[in-house]
């Protein structure tokens, strides 16, 4: 574990996407590997959200559809807290259809993602032409994507050969995947990042199949790289000082893997 590459070193890497590269140079300098899930389902509170837990994140992730109010300026007001705070976007659209129609989802119709998430992510269920899909719309942007290599809900099928398939199409397509979806780092290459939601300070789960493991347990002994939190800020009474006691731990965690 002490010979694991610090986040700094992974983002000099020749072969590292440039997008994961800024990524691990923000995390660098923020001290944080926390990815905040936006979970809300108004645009004023999701703008507010990033602007104050921006300073602890590296990275907003989004779920766009999910706002009762969207309008075409919340995707650009998202951005320009991106540069304020220094963090990137991440819509978690799971894109799982023919590369020809994610094509049409990711640069179209109403919300236009590819205009300002800087990542998406994708199942690999479809096949490489997903990916491709994605490529012809994204790259052009200096955009990237992540696969679902494995789901954090219970029952997830997304295990064994399916998750090896989806490490394959990624070093496959290492020119826009940058990474992973996980609950463990499956990849060795030190260019892929690897991202876990299902994260609280308590191990345990929802009513709706969601199962939850710790910081600790994600970055340390699991050996990812983001973690992604969500209920665990947004339902704590103060979701500031709840963003950086998951910031905190997150980094004391990867300090430990590295053996400082
Ligand atoms: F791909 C995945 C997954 O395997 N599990 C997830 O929980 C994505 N998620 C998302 O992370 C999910 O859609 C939520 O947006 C977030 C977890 O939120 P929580 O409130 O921390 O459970």
């Amino acid at each position: 574990k002490t010979t694991q590459l610090s986040y700094a070193d992974r983002a000099k890497l020749s072969n590292v996407h440039p997008l994961a590269s800024k990524l691990l140079t923000i995390m660098q300098e923020k001290q944080s590997n926390l990815c905040v899930s936006a979970d809300v389902t108004s645009s004023e509170e999701l703008l507010q959200l990033a602007d104050s837990l921006g300073p602890s994140i590296c990275l907003l992730k989004t779920h766009i559809d999910i706002l009762k109010d969207y309008a075409a300026a919340v995707g650009h007001k998202l951005q320009a807290l991106a540069d304020k705070h220094n963090f990137l976007i991440f819509e978690d659209r799971k894109f799982a259809d023919i590369g020809n129609t994610v094509k049409h989802q990711y640069e179209g119709g109403l919300y236009q993602i590819s205009s300002w998430s800087h990542i998406v992510n994708a199942h690999v269920v479809p096949g490489p032409g997903v990916v491709k899909g994605l490529c012809a719309v994204g790259k052009p942007l200096g955009r990237a994507c992540l696969l679902i290599a494995q789901m954090s809900s219970q029952g997830s099928l997304a295990c064994g050969d399916y998750t090896n398939a989806a490490l394959q199409m990624a070093v496959e397509q290492s020119d826009f995947v940058m990474g992973f979806i996980c609950s463990s780092k499956i990849c060795p290459r030190p260019e892929f990042i690897h991202m876990t939601p299902g994260v609280q300070m308590q191990a345990g789960g929802d009513v709706l199949g969601q199962q939850y493991t710790t910081p600790e347990e994600v970055i340390f002994n699991k050996g990812s790289d983001v973690i992604i939190v969500g209920r665990g800020i947004l339902e704590a009474p103060d979701r500031l000082e709840a963003a950086e006691l998951y910031r905190k731990m997150g980094w004391e965690a990867y300090t430990k893997r590295l053996g400082q």
